[in-house]
């Protein structure tokens, strides 16, 4: 058997259906919050880090890449295309100030996942015809892991973004994100969303690994 170009190909660009964002506090690090994400078993992390020079997150990126190697997990990385193709990473996010993923792709290559931050509908559309692979669309409600958040979404908003999404036959995964707790996915997920990103909701769970366990049954 074995897989073909297409299959392996696909494979390469699965998108998952939970991705943990890290972030770094007084009692973690980064390196710290996604060990904790990887032992509770998420398999999908996005390394996102802010105001430190390029070169340090170099240094992160390349300790959160050979991390997640020993897992089995994909490593995202945000805003950095550069690095993101230094450290074979499995993805590249880029949200709404930064370059666009059509100038991204020249960089990083067509077998690497492109991720897009949106908002409104137009930053969605904008997105798709610039070759992204997934969306992350927020925030769902406030949250103080990001600044400068756009407008607040809430469940109507996906719903309705969701829904002009079909009637323009508009088909890509769409991860939902800001402010996530386990007990608002099912009503996410009937908004037609592939899945969500979290940071907060698993760094402050008491029970990581349950936590991780009881999102893979409601995800899958
Ligand atoms: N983009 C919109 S909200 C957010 C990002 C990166 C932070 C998500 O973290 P949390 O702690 O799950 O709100
Ligand atoms: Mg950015």
């Amino acid at each position: 058997g074995g897989l073909g170009p297409r299959q392996l190909k696909s494979d390469l660009k699965k998108i998952e259906k939970l991705q943990f964002i890290s972030s770094q506090s007084a009692e973690m690090s980064h390196l710290e919050s996604i060990r904790l994400a990887l032992e509770a078993g998420c398999r999908w992390i996005q390394l996102r880090v802010k105001n430190q020079e390029e070169a340090q997150i170099l240094e992160i990126a390349t300790a959160a890449k050979s991390l997640c190697d020993s897992y089995t997990a994909k490593l995202i990385i945000n805003d950095f295309p550069n690095i993101a193709r230094s450290v074979n990473a499995h993805g590249l996010h880029l949200g709404l100030n930064d370059m666009p993923i059509s100038e991204a792709r020249k960089i990083v290559g067509h077998n690497m996942i492109i991720g897009g931050t949106a908002n409104t509908f137009e930053d969605i559309l904008l997105r798709v015809n610039e070759g992204a692979d997934y969306i992350g669309l927020g925030p769902f409600r406030f949250t103080g892991t990001k600044q400068n958040l756009s407008p607040i979404l809430g469940l109507g908003g996906y719903d309705e973004l969701m829904q002009r999404l079909v009637k323009t036959n508009i088909e890509i995964p769409i991860i939902a994100i800001g402010g996530i707790l386990p007990d608002d996915i099912p009503g996410l997920l009937a908004t037609g969303l592939h899945g969500v990103a979290m940071s907060s909701a698993l760094i402050q769970s008491k029970e990581p690994k349950e936590t991780v366990q009881k999102l893979d049954e409601i995800l899958c």
